[in-house]
């Protein structure tokens, strides 16, 4: 039906972009047969990487010496249910929760039908905790509006992998990506456990062991069947120099990317244990360069990227080189972007250069209540960004339909990713 008004075009957007289902394509959650890899939970919300930076910038311990390896041991030996309450305390109690993981965790539980003006988080957790574990796997899911996640599964991860080997029924709600930081990244470490695991490499990386690293990957993809690759990458990587890296990278990983046709994931920028008392919250970012991926798009044209950059400087170049390969996918608002100053600036340069051929969020959930905040908090800003800009389609005289514009808010919260994956046609 044709909408003739900008009041209706605008309730119209505002209506699709919060009842079109998102398709996740990068969490770090997990199916419930992976256990304790799959975090949920009011404390496990408390102490996520994201607010323990926070915290420890409130001075947890309310101490008067800066903190070194000592403080920070201390910290982390307490209880998780005390890290938790030490959290809200200096984040929520004694300064206002304004930053974005803050508030997300009060719009979470807020969704979850919690009455967030009592601040009664020990009534919340208890609530949480007596949950049927699958119910509320459903509920989450139900409320945050989103049909699938993507796991991001880890060969090299220890618990993940007894549980892939022993097997067992999937869950269809979530779908695998195989992640290579510890091959790629990790080379002699990775040598050593696949020789253990029977692949007869060597860490110098002959043909033989480039032919067993393939080996490797094949034997993965047929276990988990992953919908893409993946590698987080630092901001000064060179992927065509000698090094074990870019040498894996072109020998192993992308002629498997060929052969199965499966995408691979780079998610660039990313320096790992700046602060590494900090543990999981000690990671920091770095500009990095898009010649790095404009080169492998160029002389891999064969073979799908999905592309997500950590720093804010990479995003207006990222958008360009997407503009120049049709294998380049930019994906997501990552990390230190996924905040609404940065979803709305990337978003609208993103649909100003790009139009609709992007995927306009993942959420990186790392507990699952996560999903709610993530992608309320993206819909809210997604849906305000498309009103004003269909308005301003309006205003040329170009007429839509509420088809029209559901078909472009599926493809940026969906179905561009599932084609781009070869999930749809
Ligand atoms: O490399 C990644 O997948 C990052 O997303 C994680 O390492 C990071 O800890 C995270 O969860 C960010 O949101
Ligand atoms: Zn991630």
């Amino acid at each position: 039906m044709i909408i003739s008004h900008e009041d209706r075009l605008r309730q119209v957007v505002w209506e699709t972009v919060h009842r079109i289902p998102a398709f996740d394509m990068h969490t770090h959650i997990y199916e419930p047969r992976f256990r304790d890899r799959l975090l949920w939970g009011v404390d496990e919300l408390l102490v996520y990487h994201y607010l323990q930076a926070e915290t420890f910038r409130a001075n947890p311990l309310d101490i008067k010496s800066p903190y070194g390896r000592a403080e920070y041991e201390r910290f982390f030996a307490l209880s998780k249910r005390e890290q938790a309450e030490l959290a809200w305390r200096k984040l929520f109690l004694e300064l206002s929760p304004i930053s974005e993981t803050a508030r997300g965790l009060l719009t979470t539980l807020g969704l979850l039908g919690f009455d967030i003006s009592t601040r009664d988080i020990s009534a919340w957790r208890e609530a949480l905790a007596n949950r049927p574990l699958n119910d509320h796997l459903s509920q989450v899911l139900a409320i945050a509006n989103v049909e699938a996640v993507v796991m991001t599964n880890d060969p090299f991860d220890d618990v993940e992998r007894a549980v892939w080997e022993q097997g067992g029924e999937r869950d269809p709600r979530f779908y695998t990506s195989l992640r290579l930081d510890g091959l790629l990244n990790e080379w002699k470490t990775a040598a050593r456990r696949l020789k253990g695991w029977g692949y007869s490499v060597k860490s110098g990386l002959d043909k033989k062991s480039a032919e067993e690293v393939v080996r490797f990957l094949h034997d993965w993809c047929e276990r988990i069947q992953p919908l893409y690759l993946a590698v987080s990458l630092p901001p000064d990587v060179d992927l065509f120099d000698d090094s074990a890296r870019a040498r894996l990278l072109a020998k192993c990983v992308l002629p498997v990317c060929r052969q199965r046709r499966l995408p691979l994931a780079l998610m660039i920028g990313v320096k790992r244990r700046v602060n590494p008392e900090l543990r999981l919250a000690g990671d920091a970012v770095g500009r990095a360069d898009i010649g790095q991926i404009e080169r492998l798009c160029a002389e891999n044209a064969s073979v799908r990227f999905l592309a997500t950059m950590l720093s804010r400087e990479n995003q207006h170049e990222l958008c360009v080189a997407s503009r120049k390969f049709s294998n380049l996918m930019p994906f997501g608002c990552w990390w230190f972007l996924n905040i609404p100053f940065a979803i709305e600036e990337i978003t609208r340069m993103r649909l100003e250069l790009l139009g609709f051929s992007f995927v306009a969020q993942h959420s990186d959930a790392r507990v699952l209540e996560q999903l709610l905040y993530k992608w309320a908090h993206s819909r809210w800003i997604l849906g305000h960004i498309l009103q004003q800009k269909y308005c301003d389609l309006h205003r040329t005289g170009w007429r839509l339909t509420e088809a029209e514009i559901e078909r472009d808010v599926r493809a940026i919260l969906a179905d561009n990713f599932k084609r781009f994956v070869g999930l749809t046609s």
